[in-house]
């Protein structure tokens, strides 16, 4: 009998319910992959920000990570939130023990209000120890600019960061446009160790209800991976689903609402045309 592809997240809960863990496993869910996780902080939050932030110990994320490697087999995984350098230890201990591959690194920072998910201390162990892991890095612009110190303003500037990331090991980068300027599309730029790149456009919806885009974005490409997609297949995917999920907002909370993780299927379902993602390679 075909078994469900299996699948972990390595990240926070986010009470609020549109971000983190939550927003991972409802995107696994909506893609037909089996979603484990192993949480490395509670954060108290909702649509209007995050209150509070609880870390796990080292052990208590040593020990989820140990309960999912020793029973379930990964075809892909995500790390979002990881919060301290001891955690992200943790983290890289466990893929290197169970051997896991199909690494997607969401290099979370920073929540929309500014609070801390990365503590500075850890930047550099996520650098140096858990970049040369990944099959693929999806930061937005301002992690890509934390992680080159590279300002991004033009193509070029974005390829240069691009080039810089993959030199610290990833083998595949993709920066994420939402944050930039340009008012009519959203441009995600892929690079990988080869040297092929490929622009993924849409045009922008302009909307409140982005809370947890990133995480629905880097959980997509992680199921579509776990089916055994190609990785440039997979952010196609991934694309179509997070336009999908900002196109049809559910207007919930009195902030920045969560993005809506069933619209995607909902549309495929109902035969209707997804959103149109231009790729010019
Ligand atoms: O979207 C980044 C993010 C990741 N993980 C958790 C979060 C957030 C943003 O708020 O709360 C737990």
């Amino acid at each position: 009998m075909k078994k469900t592809p299996q699948t972990l997240t390595i990240a926070g809960s986010d009470s609020g319910g549109g971000a983190g863990i939550q927003a991972d496993l409802k995107t696994f869910q909506e893609l037909d992959v089996y979603g484990t996780s192993v949480i490395t902080a509670v954060t108290a939050q909702n649509t209007t920000g995050v209150s509070a932030i609880y870390p796990m110990s080292p052990q208590a994320v040593q020990m989820q990570l140990g309960a999912v490697g020793s029973d379930f087999e990964l075809a892909a995984l995500k790390t979002g939130m990881l919060f301290n350098s001891e955690i992200i230890k943790e983290a890289v201990a466990a893929i290197r023990k169970f051997g896991w591959k199909n690494i997607v690194v969401d290099p979370v920072m920073m929540a929309k209000g500014g609070a801390d998910l990365l503590q500075q201390e850890a930047v550099d162990a996520l650098k140096t120890q858990l970049l040369p892991l990944a099959l693929l890095v999806t930061p937005n612009i301002p992690e890509a600019e934390a992680l080159t110190g590279i300002t991004i303003t033009s193509a070029a500037s974005r390829r240069y960061a691009a080039e810089q990331i993959l030199g610290l090991g990833a083998k595949a980068v993709v920066i994420k446009g939402g944050h930039a300027v340009n008012t009519e599309y959203a441009e995600d730029y892929f690079l990988q160790t080869n040297g092929e790149s490929v622009l993924y456009r849409s045009i922008r919806i302009v909307t409140d209800q982005t809370h947890g885009t990133g995480c629905t974005f880097a959980a997509a490409v992680t199921a579509e991976l776990a089916k055994g997609q190609q990785l440039k297949d997979a952010i196609f995917t991934a694309k179509q689903f997070i336009q999908a999920a900002l196109s049809e907002p559910l207007n919930i909370g009195k902030g920045h609402g969560p993005t809506n993780h069933a619209a995607y299927k909902a549309g495929m379902l109902g035969k209707k045309e997804v959103n149109k993602i231009e790729v010019f390679q």
